[in-house]
């Protein structure tokens, strides 16, 4: 089969050998704390200081962190791929775009961003964010939430992440557990609608037995093999 559309879903695990620790690994984001106490809106409605200082803190790593190889060859596959790819990443770091990809979704929001529940704006974000951040666009003080997708919220933009799984001709999963939706049910979609489908990972994935091909092994050493082999 001829392969010209590509849909690419990253998790936690392309950003791990940059330093971001992952979710449920050994030193896992959320060893130190519940799922539901810092990845919920409930959690922010009753501790808005925890849920601000778990994100200023991952805010200001990813500062001191850079992409590696496995950010550099999916960028260079963004660059000189002739058909349609879209990368869709659930991770709320900006390695991706430092790496310099381009056709990119962040389905569950970034981190350098800001919402502002005063005025619905989404803004920019760089620094520490707490809870009496101001608002740059009303000057509101304190309505400024981290811009993450929270389980029990609507991942962003589905309806074209469901267009470019059902148009492409190769889904690729790279550095994911397939441990929440929707994005963990991507793979089925993408093979329902005839595509091949590829996991990268450093272990086989909760959903690695919907995968036509395995790969295992770290995503700085397997992204860039396979991404030479594309563009061969
Ligand atoms: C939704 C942003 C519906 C936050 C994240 C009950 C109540 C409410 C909802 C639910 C419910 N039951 C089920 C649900 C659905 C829920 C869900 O799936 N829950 C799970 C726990 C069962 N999902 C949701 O709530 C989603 N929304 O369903 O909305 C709706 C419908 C209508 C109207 C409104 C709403 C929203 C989920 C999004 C949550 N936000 N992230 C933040 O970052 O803080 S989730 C977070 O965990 C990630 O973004 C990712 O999506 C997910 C999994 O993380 P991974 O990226 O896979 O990382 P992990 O550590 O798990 O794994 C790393 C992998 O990498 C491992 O496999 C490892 O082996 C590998 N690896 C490690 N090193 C390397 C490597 N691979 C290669 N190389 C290496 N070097």
């Amino acid at each position: 089969m001829t392969i010209r559309n590509i849909v690419i879903l990253t998790g936690a695990g392309v950003s791990a050998e940059s330093g971001l620790a992952t979710f449920r690994g050994p030193d896992g984001l959320w060893e130190g704390h519940r799922v539901e106490d810092v990845c919920t809106p409930d959690a922010y409605a009753r501790d808005p200081a925890l849920v601000h200082a778990f994100y200023d803190a991952r805010r200001a790593k990813v500062g001191s962190v850079r992409p590696n190889a496995a950010h550099e060859a999916l960028a260079r596959l963004d660059a000189e791929w002739p058909g349609e790819l879209l990368l869709v990443t659930q991770n709320v770091d900006d390695l991706h775009e430092r790496a310099g990809s381009k056709r990119l979704h962040h389905m569950h929001g970034e981190l350098t961003r800001g919402w502002c529940l005063a005025c619905d704006r989404r803004i920019d974000w760089s620094g520490p964010m707490g809870e009496t951040a101001t608002c740059p666009a009303c000057s509101s003080v304190g309505q400024v939430r981290p811009d993450i997708v929270w389980f029990g919220e609507m991942p962003y933009d589905m309806d074209r992440i469901d267009d470019a799984l059902r148009a492409c001709d190769l889904f690729v999963s790279i550095g994911t557990s397939g441990a929440v939706y929707p994005a963990a049910g991507f793979v089925q979609t993408a093979r329902y609608c005839g595509a091949r489908t590829l996991e990268i990972n450093l272990e086989p994935s909760l959903g690695s037995h919907l995968f036509d091909e395995g790969r295992i092994g770290p995503a700085s050493v397997e992204v860039p093999k396979w991404v030479a082999e594309m563009l061969a």
